[in-house]
């Protein structure tokens, strides 16, 4: 490590008698080797320093120590280790403060621990976010945090990973005070007042008292809350040996479970997703170009997207006017976009004035002219083509030039919404996932005649709203729904053939779905697909098994799921319920098409579902669709579901080999029939890899 690297890193200001170390590693100072040896050499020469009395310990740019570089992890580990640097930290002879800014993380959150105070700017957020790559923390804060907060406060932010803001940091005792003024000044006010006084080290003190039935119970929460992964449930229990344990002993323990866990499939892949969702908006077609300039936003039609729409575009500071056709329909919307932010005013989320500054700020009226005056106008109408082309033919000859002009449709093709708007260039897609305002996924999608920076100011918007964006090509549902379209029917056609709805419920949140496919479909409205059957029916290849019968029925019964109290299960009271007269539906279906019955495992269930994923997905990116598998993953994982410490259903599949998935895609193409036969792409890797080297050249290893 050259000299220079180190001294970049971390330097040494002198503000009297306070020794002001700081850290500079763009973008987010993470602790890289340079951070962590620069830090041990400032440490030591502001101890031997006579004239030194304290020290503080702050970050240049936007935040602290946002934690340990991942870009090291899975690497030979580079000395000095963070926990080695902490111990030093905290051995300091001299009072040392931290002064957190920004996004103080795992790592960086375990620095300001190992110093005898902390000071936070009133925006500061704090955390331990290992969990979600995966890991545990693993430089003190399993056994440092519970010293200082309590075991029951330290297991939730453990293994739950969520953020604190500084106000409950303040509350927790994690901040001994919020910056009144300057951060930096007030960290060394309070660093020159513990001159002379005890020095409270965490590693000194032990946790309180605790309820021991509480912590069970918490125990129990997060195992059934983690849904397959392991390390939250690993990051609890390690928190627990900080009552159990002398802090060393403590330290060596955690040591050796976050190493286990940095080992570990699960940490892999979630490491995988964090890259990946960064990686997924730098679409490879839209290298070095610029997006438009986004300021106005007019969304047509305030129905649930259109609302939660403007609520996404508010919330991310666009001015935002909003059209419907009527002005019983302009109330109603205006109350629909108004809802979140009363439940977030009624919850504290919001302030009287936040609240206030948020309805002033988004227009609902029905006047379609003024949406002339928009950057970009987002088109939430009814899903239905003739609807669609004739708002956008409108939109088309009053939108002002270079106005981006974006259709929220699910399914329908963007390319036929563009040309009927009379200017194609300035037509996208921007797919978003209801609820709108809660979901991270954006599918971008570029029309054949989208110009580029069309589809760049997609990309950049979905960025400042805080999601994530995946471009994608033009086909029946993009990339989610089209996967989506092709793996529910497995599911439908085993409940005709033995399986039943909470069976498959229950198999599919055993693999780590959070909520199971007949659940989802109640939730989200079972009319919506019902609506897409109708309307692709005079297309239906008869070659291809239709399981629909049952969800037709149950629909045609307006069993439309929760919104109308029942669905494929009954909901009264909000209580979800199993419903006999659903079980009486499939057996007289399952009759009517005298279906073999069979039993049908959870292990069955999950391989057959998680390989026509794989194989739709391998033919969405055949056909142009998606560009990179890791497109696919993060759709998945971000829009449906998918558990991300699988990493995907395309990283899955390499992880468990081309043998393992081709034989399950083989057994859900014998299972399903036609329209699940192997992808192409599939066969050919297959044909590829050294396991399927004696299949003569003509013999496809699908059956192809
Ligand atoms: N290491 C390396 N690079 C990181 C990084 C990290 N920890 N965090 C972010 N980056 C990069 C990121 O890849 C991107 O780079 C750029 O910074 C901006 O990120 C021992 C073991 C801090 C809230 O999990 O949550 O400490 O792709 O686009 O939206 O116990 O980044 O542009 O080249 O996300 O403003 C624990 C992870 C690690 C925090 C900022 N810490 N980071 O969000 O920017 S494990 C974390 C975040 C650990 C210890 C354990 C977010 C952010 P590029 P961004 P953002």
């Amino acid at each position: 490590m050259p000299d220079d690297a180190v001294a970049s890193a971390v330097r040494i200001e002198n503000r009297g008698d306070v020794a002001l170390i700081l850290i500079d590693n763009p973008p987010v100072n993470a602790s890289s080797q340079a951070v962590r040896k620069g830090l041990v050499t400032a440490i030591e020469a502001a101890n031997k320093d006579a004239a030194v009395a304290a020290i503080v310990i702050a970050c240049e740019g936007r935040t602290f120590v946002a934690g340990a570089d991942i870009r090291e992890f899975g690497k030979p580990p580079l000395p000095p280790a963070l926990p080695d640097v902490l111990t030093i930290v905290e051995a300091s002879g001299k009072p040392v403060v931290a002064a957190v800014h920004g996004t103080a993380l795992g790592g960086g959150f375990e620095l300001a621990l190992a110093c005898h105070a902390r000071v936070l700017d009133p925006g500061a957020i704090v955390g331990l976010p290992e969990v979600k790559l995966g890991l545990i923390p693993g430089a003190g804060g399993t056994q440092r945090l519970p010293r200082l907060i309590g075991v029951r406060a330290a297991i939730d932010l453990a293994a739950s990973g969520r953020q604190v803001k500084a106000d409950e940091a303040l509350a927790l005792g994690i901040a001994d005070s919020l910056a009144a003024g300057d951060l930096r000044d007030s960290a060394i006010a309070l660093a020159r007042s513990l001159v002379g006084r005890p020095i409270r080290r965490l590693s000194e003190l032990a946790p309180s008292p605790f309820d021991r039935a509480e912590i069970d119970a918490a125990l129990a929460g997060i195992a059934q809350k983690s849904r397959g992964q392991a390390s939250p449930l690993v990051a609890a229990r390690t928190v627990l040996l900080a009552a159990e344990l002398p802090f060393a002993e403590g330290m060596a323990r955690e040591r050796a479970a976050f190493i286990e866990c940095l080992q570990s499939d699960q940490s892999k892949a979630m490491r995988y997703v964090f890259m990946a969702e960064r990686e997924a908006p730098r679409a490879p077609q839209l290298e070095g170009i610029a997006p438009r300039k986004v300021e106005r936003v007019g969304i047509i039609g305030a129905g649930t997207m259109g609302a939660g729409i403007a609520v996404a575009f508010t919330d991310g500071g666009f001015s935002v006017i909003v059209v419907e056709t009527s002005e019983a329909a302009v109330e109603a919307g205006r109350k629909r976009i108004a809802a979140p932010w009363d439940r977030q005013l009624k919850s504290g989320r919001l302030t009287a004035s936040q609240h206030e500054a948020r309805s002033a700020s988004v227009a609902v009226g029905s006047d379609f002219a003024a949406l002339a005056a928009c950057d970009l106008v987002v088109e939430a109408a009814f899903e239905d083509m003739d609807v669609k082309k004739d708002i956008f033919a409108r939109l088309g000859a009053i939108a002002k030039p270079g106005a981006v002009l974006a259709t929220n449709t699910s399914y329908l093709d963007v390319g036929i919404i563009a040309q009927a708007s009379g200017r194609p260039g300035d037509v996208i897609g921007l797919h978003f996932f209801s609820p709108a305002n809660v979901m991270r996924l954006v599918e971008v999608v570029e029309a054949p005649a989208s110009a580029k920076d069309a589809v760049a100011t997609g990309v950049a918007v979905a960025k400042k709203l805080g999601k994530i964006a995946v471009v994608c090509g033009v086909c029946d549902g993009f990339i989610g729904n089209r996967i989506l379209a092709h793996w529910r029917p497995i599911v439908d056609m085993m409940v005709e053939d033995g399986a039943a709805p909470q069976g498959v419920d229950g198999a599919l949140e055993e693999f780590g779905f959070a909520m199971g496919p007949y659940a989802v479909g109640d939730l989200a409205g079972l009319d919506i697909g019902w609506a897409r059957r109708k309307r692709l029916a005079p297309t239906l290849n008869p070659n291809v098994r239709y399981a629909s019968t049952i969800a037709d029925e149950l629909c045609a019964l307006g069993r439309f799921g929760q919104k109308t109290g029942a669905g494929w299960y009954s909901y009264s009271g909000g209580k979800k319920a199993l419903d006999p007269l659903v079980s009486g539906l499939i057996d007289k279906v399952r009759a009517q098409k005298h279906r073999e019955q069979r039993v049908f495992s959870n292990d069955t269930i999950q391989r057959l579902v998680r390989a026509a994923i794989v194989n739709e997905g391998a033919k969405v990116l055949s056909d142009g669709i998606a560009r990179r598998a890791l497109d696919i993953d993060v759709v998945l994982i971000s829009g449906y579901g998918y558990p991300a410490w699988r990493g995907g259903p395309m990283f899955e599949a390499d992880a468990l080999g081309l043998g393992r998935i081709l034989a399950d895609i083989e057994e859900a193409h014998a299972f399903a029939g036609a329209g699940y036969e192997p992808a192409p792409l599939i066969v050919s890797l297959a044909r590829a890899d050294r396991r399927f080297a004696d299949l003569a050249p003509g013999e496809a290893a699908g059956g192809q």
